[in-house]
């Protein structure tokens, strides 16, 4: 297969600018761009798709450039629906630094800042060397712009795609830079660079855009309920990712696969069969979850986090430590205890039984485990030997139900 076969083949072109950029993409070597706004400390799933793209452009020969925009985030890209509120200059330059250490050490992609000449530039030049090959009628004709004239946009984010052009002349012109790519959204900015170029030095530049990934409802990924999933694994523990990954719906397993994976076609259709005959046993899931966090965050923590999730799907903890413990049952319901204390009365004070009836028929028909120890005696006192690191209590209510107890610290 081809670069641009395999391409298409995972999905991952949706539209370009034109036909010939196939052929340069297999046969010559390319250096190409694509941008993000620093508009949070670490990028999220959402951005992972062409980061990809990125590494697999670059692996097939191309030269990649990453563009941090420390100009453009100061404006902030329209979106569809509303305005943005504008990021202190504070916040954007922590989160630069961010971004480009979480990129760098990835991928170790060369980073840029439009900032650094996008401050050259003053305003009187900005509208005589720009703003004079951006018709109005010709911006207004952008899908974003045209879905926000209803709702209003400011002057300010109108004018975000003649920088975003004016990035792709700089580049185009100081780093021999034909190609930009980016998600589908951004098709507007990328196609004002193209035809900015062409306009002012009468050549070709491309420029292709892949489709946003989303669930099967069309929503973006990783964004339910306002939590991103985040690539730093201190703000998504590998955990975390893990879970999020294996949940993910069985229907779009396989074009994820396609997406975030190097897995060969072969190995995907092998996976798409065992999927299709036996989908309870998540085969394909567990490979995306393997594949994503060992290259995001490295073996160790994937294999913590293998151990972790299998951990609490049979409810033995035994061969986690304390830490790994705390990290699984982050979401569970906890509590203090002191050593000595009687079970009943555990499982009374802290709520997990609402009385002293409802307790004992719990213990009486086997439904409380003590670290996976069965308890059925009602004078079942609670000592050392019920801990794991000294410290830790859990109690399991029935299948599902866990409690974290943590021992008080004495003094
Ligand atoms: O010269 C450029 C200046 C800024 C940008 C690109 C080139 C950033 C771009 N306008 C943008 O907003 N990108 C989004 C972001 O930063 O989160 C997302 C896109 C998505 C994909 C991703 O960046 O919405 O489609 O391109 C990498």
């Amino acid at each position: 297969m081809t670069l641009f076969e395999d391409l298409k083949w995972r999905g991952l072109i949706k539209d370009i600018t034109s036909p010939e950029l196939e052929d340069k993409l297999n046969n010559e070597s390319l250096t190409f761009y694509w941008g993000t706004d620093p508009t949070a400390d670490s990028l999220h799933i959402g951005h992972l798709s062409s980061l990809l793209v990125a590494k697999r452009l670059k692996e097939a020969g191309h030269y990649p450039i990453l563009l941090v925009g420390g100009a453009t985030g100061l404006i902030g890209d329209p979106r569809p629906t509303a305005e943005r509120s504008i990021i202190t200059k504070e916040e954007l330059l922590k989160n630069f630094e961010g971004i480009k250490n979480q990129v760098t050490e990835l991928f170790g992609y060369e980073v840029v800042n439009n900032f650094d000449w996008c401050k050259e530039i003053n305003f009187i030049d900005f509208l005589r060397d720009y703003g004079k090959y951006f018709n109005v009628n010709y911006m207004l004709d952008k899908d974003i712009i045209r879905r926000r004239l209803e709702t209003g946009i400011t002057y300010t984010e109108f004018s975000y795609m003649i920088i975003q052009a004016l990035d792709f002349m700089h580049l185009f012109e100081s780093k021999n830079c034909i190609l930009q790519a980016a998600g589908s959204d951004q098709w507007g900015n990328i196609t004002a660079g193209v035809d900015l170029i062409r306009k002012k030095t009468g050549k070709e530049a491309y420029a292709f855009t892949m489709p946003l990934v989303t669930d099967s409802t069309g929503k973006k990924l990783g964004k339910s309920e306002g939590n991103a999933i985040w690539l730093d694994k201190t703000k998504t523990s590998s955990y975390e990712m893990y879970q999020y990954l294996i949940n993910l719906e069985d229907e779009m397993i396989i074009s994820y696969l396609k997406v975030f994976t190097f897995l060969s076609k072969e190995e995907i259709e092998l996976l798409e069969q065992k999927h299709q005959s036996n989908p309870h046993l998540r085969e394909a899931h567990k490979a995306l979850a393997k594949e994503l966090i060992t290259f995001l965050h490295g073996e160790d923590e994937y294999k913590k986090a293998l151990k972790i999730s299998e951990s609490l799907f049979s409810g033995d903890f035994k061969e986690l430590n304390s830490d790994e413990i705390k990290e699984a049952l982050k979401e569970v319901p906890n509590f203090e205890f002191e050593l000595e204390t009687n079970i009943l009365d555990i499982l009374i004070n802290n709520n997990i039984c609402s009385s002293k009836r409802e307790a004992r028929e719990l213990l009486n028909s086997n439904s409380i485990t003590v670290n996976n120890q069965k308890i059925t005696d009602e004078n079942y006192v609670i000592s050392n030997k019920d801990l794991i690191d000294n410290q830790i209590l859990i109690i399991k209510r029935g299948k599902k139900k866990y409690y974290l107890g943590l021992k008080k610290e004495s003094n």
